[in-house]
């Protein structure tokens, strides 16, 4: 694959890992090829938009803690064997460049690949002046039966301080609260603010999202397409602590806001057929 492509600058990362460094002049990022993880992304004029812990690991058959995680094909814990990696497979995967082109509009887009049991995964990443990513998941026409797979766009996103933001776009939605302990949730009728460890699946929702940053006078609005579900996860003070890589006093400014198939919202594809789950990330200043 011919990376001499003006604006990507593959070099050697973190850990020595595989990275392509994009710098065009509506937006600046990083992806490493381990995970297909997007690191970084800081469209022209804006703070960094993406959150990435100092205390992340780059190695391989670790996940890098923040950025653009790919959650493939389970969500969480596997159901079954615990031994399993959380999150699944494709985020500790190296992934192939199969294509990285210049538009007219000047935002470069890369293409990247990999393969997961019987899946083909396909990767667009489009860093511009909004961050266009688009996972599609192909089940092999060779496949001698139907599967089913979750998946996520898991978008950890930098705040300004978590207690001054809100989210917005979820208020007439249901979600599956994780903590305390699990449990069904009625909507809340109000924009989400954050006070306490918060880890919600909202289910049965198409809707765009913004989070509203005072601090950074900026609002940032993730859209999407082909996903029914949207996770909003801060761990706050305990869980932060338990986690070796991310800093005990990181969660004050992160947010992921994630666009999931999980839970009802699985994908069941038959050999052959594919299914794509697109996000738009924009920032804008308020
Ligand atoms: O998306 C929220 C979540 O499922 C949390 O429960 C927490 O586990 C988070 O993902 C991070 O998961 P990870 O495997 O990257 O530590």
């Amino acid at each position: 694959m011919r990376t001499s492509m003006p604006g990507l600058m593959p070099d050697s990362g973190l850990g020595g890992l595989s990275r392509l460094r994009v710098q065009t002049d509506c937006a600046s990022g990083e992806l490493y090829l381990h995970g297909a993880h997007l690191t970084s992304w800081q469209p022209a004029g804006h703070h960094p938009v993406l959150w990435l812990s100092g205390s992340s690991w780059f190695e391989p058959g670790k996940p890098i803690r923040g950025g653009v995680p790919i959650c493939f094909p389970w969500f969480g814990p596997h159901p079954q064997d615990a031994s399993l990696p959380a999150h699944g497979s494709a985020r500790l995967q190296e992934w192939q460049l199969q294509s990285a082109v210049c538009g007219d509009d000047g935002v470069l887009k890369l293409v990247l690949q990999t393969e997961t049991g019987n899946f083909l995964l396909r990767y667009e990443v489009s860093p511009g002046r909004e961050l266009q990513l688009r996972l599609t998941c192909e089940l092999s026409a060779t496949a001698v039966a139907a599967e089913r797979f979750e998946a996520a766009l898991h978008t950890y996103l930098s705040v300004s301080e978590i207690q001054g933001i809100e989210i917005t776009g979820l208020e007439k939605t249901g979600y599956l609260s994780k903590v305390p302990q699990l449990q069904w949730c009625e909507p809340a009728g109000q924009p989400i603010r954050f006070s306490e460890e918060t880890d919600r699946v909202y289910q049965n929702t198409a809707d765009a999202v913004v989070l509203h940053d005072p601090g950074l006078q900026r609002r940032i609005t993730v859209s999407k397409q082909g996903s029914l579900s949207t996770v909003i996860w801060n761990p706050w003070i305990d869980k932060s602590r338990r986690m070796p890589d991310f800093g005990d006093d990181e969660w004050t400014g992160m947010v992921c806001i994630e666009t999931a198939c999980v839970g009802d919202h699985a994908v069941v594809l038959q050999p052959g057929q594919s299914h794509q789950i697109s996000a738009t990330i924009r920032a804008d200043h308020a």
